[in-house]
């Protein structure tokens, strides 16, 4: 029997950035972000004594490279754990395009974590699905569920796990993901978080988090989009900072991330209401309501002529689809 899972991905809007435990992917901080309809990943897990080797086939095509190794290894962990050693072969079909400037590693993750669970029958819940998915990929951690979702950041593999705040929010929210660069990243995620870790500001910045998650918690309770918007663009502003401050300072930013980020203001200062959020990279993505997709799209064609512009609303979480 087929079993596929299928696991969207998120943005962050109280970002995770730096980690307790490297090799467990302990943050140091929680976070809350939102699942996204519009990109997912689908994956296969089968195992079996008889198959000669371990294989990645993404897209249709069998890879041996960077990615695939990473893969393999976190099957092998999560093998280690629950006491397997037979091949495997994973199937993954990627529904993140590139342009969106998400990652996929979190939507991967989260439905390798699920279908590795199903194909060996260890009728795992979602928040054990949540732990196993972490040791994946940090932002995993959070796609096991839909809507709007935390990851407290507990002390240890146990205590590390997501959970729904609510699944089926009424909010009226959009996600603009503009592109602006799809080129790979010199600094990947991993290693950007550990050098922000030298900044002067970075205690400053944990500090804060417990008043910032409990300020989002409140904003989503109260279906309060504007205190929604602004401690998002504060968090990734206060992620980026970490950035420029580290000991060997960098920055994800391209000019034109820079003027997405000015024309969001200027958007604001002339009453179109709409926050800005950036991940590991120069993409800009945009939160808002419905009534001001057409107005932010048309600004920012103005500006920038050709850019593509993805939407995005609430997506739901892990499901097994076969
Ligand atoms: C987040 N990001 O909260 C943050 C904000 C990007 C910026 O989690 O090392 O692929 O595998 O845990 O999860 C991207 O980093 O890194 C990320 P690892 P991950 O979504």
């Amino acid at each position: 029997m087929k079993i596929i899972a299928r696991a969207h991905t998120n943005i962050a809007l109280i970002k995770y950035w730096g980690k307790a435990d490297s090799s467990l992917k302990i943050p140091l901080m929680s976070s809350i972000s939102m699942t996204l309809d519009a990109f997912y990943t689908e994956t296969e897990f089968t195992h079996n004594v008889d198959l000669a080797n371990d294989m990645v086939i993404m897209n249709g095509k069998a890879v041996n490279d960077q990615a695939s190794y990473r893969i393999i290894n976190y099957v092998k962990k999560l093998q280690d754990i629950y006491g397997f050693n037979d091949h495997f072969c994973i199937k993954t079909e990627n529904h993140v395009p590139t342009a969106a400037g998400l990652a996929s590693s979190a939507s991967g993750f989260a439905a390798l974590a699920t279908s590795f669970a199903a194909s060996y029958n260890l009728n795992l819940n979602r928040q054990e699905l949540s732990r196993i998915a972490r040791l994946g990929s940090g932002s995993a951690t959070r796609s096991i569920f839909g809507g709007f979702v935390e990851w407290q950041k507990g002390y240890d593999d146990q205590t590390s796990f997501a959970f729904p705040i609510n699944e089926h929010p009424q909010m009226d929210l959009t996600m603009l993901a503009v592109e602006l660069d799809v080129s790979q990243k010199d600094i990947s995620s991993t290693c950007g978080m550990k050098i922000a870790q030298t900044s002067p500001f970075y205690q400053t910045w944990l500090n804060r988090n417990k008043q910032e998650i409990s300020e989002m918690e409140s904003a989503i309770k109260n279906n309060n989009f504007t205190r929604l918007g602004e401690l998002s663009e504060l968090s990734a502003n206060e992620m980026h900072s970490l950035n420029l401050t580290a000991m060997q300072s960098f920055s994800y930013f391209q000019p034109t991330t820079i003027t997405i980020m000015n024309l969001v203001r200027n958007l604001r200062k002339n009453g179109i209401e709409c926050y800005y959020t950036i991940d590991a990279g120069p993409n800009v993505k945009i939160l808002c309501q419905d009534k001001s997709v057409e107005d932010i799209c048309k600004a920012i064609h103005n500006t920038l002529d050709s850019v593509k512009i993805i939407k995005s609303k609430f997506g739901p979480g892990v499901q097994i689809i076969n």
